[in-house]
């Protein structure tokens, strides 16, 4: 992780959803995006929540990526607290295939927003890039890293497919 000053904060709601949050993570550390990442449960931690979702501001962030799987509120909550973008991510749980976090996620109340990404590892990735897209904005360095970022994905697309 870059020792600049984070940005954007990636939360997730347990250790077990890293594996999908550290895309996220990963896209930022290649656009050169300084970030921090951080455990943070809306059930299980919810005081951690609170002090994490009212300082984000105070201390610099300027948006967040939160992940959680099943009754995965911690995004939610987050936004309740906070007037920073909040990215959603939902875990794909075991039980459900992510579903429940898909619903718990992105059916929120008009007033609080939150931009719900796909489910798992893609969700992570794309939240990712939109939390550069938004830092791009007062970044014109960053913004030419990202436009490198997405025309080296363009080049890497072959035009015919190959028996694997
Ligand atoms: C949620 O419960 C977490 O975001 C995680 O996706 C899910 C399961 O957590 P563990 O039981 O694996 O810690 O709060």
């Amino acid at each position: 992780m870059s020792n600049d000053t984070p940005v954007v904060g990636i939360i997730m709601g347990s250790q077990s959803d890293w594996p999908t949050m550290k895309h996220a993570a990963t896209v930022l550390e290649d656009l050169g995006v300084a970030f921090e990442a951080r455990i943070v449960s809306a059930h299980r931690t919810p005081d951690r929540l609170y002090e994490y979702a009212k300082s984000a501001k105070d201390r610099g962030l300027k948006c967040i990526i939160a992940g959680a799987g099943g009754a995965a509120h911690l995004p939610g909550m987050t936004a309740a607290m906070t007037a920073l973008p909040v990215f959603g991510v939902p875990i794909k749980s075991s039980t459900l295939s992510g579903n429940d976090s898909l619903l718990s996620i992105v059916q929120m109340p008009g007033g609080i927003p939150v931009g719900t990404l796909a489910i798992g590892k893609a969700g992570a990735i794309n939240a990712g890039l939109l939390a550069a897209s938004v830092m791009a904005l007062m970044d014109d360095d960053l913004a030419e890293r990202l436009e490198a970022w997405r025309a080296a994905q363009t080049a890497s697309i072959a035009e015919e497919p190959v028996d694997e």
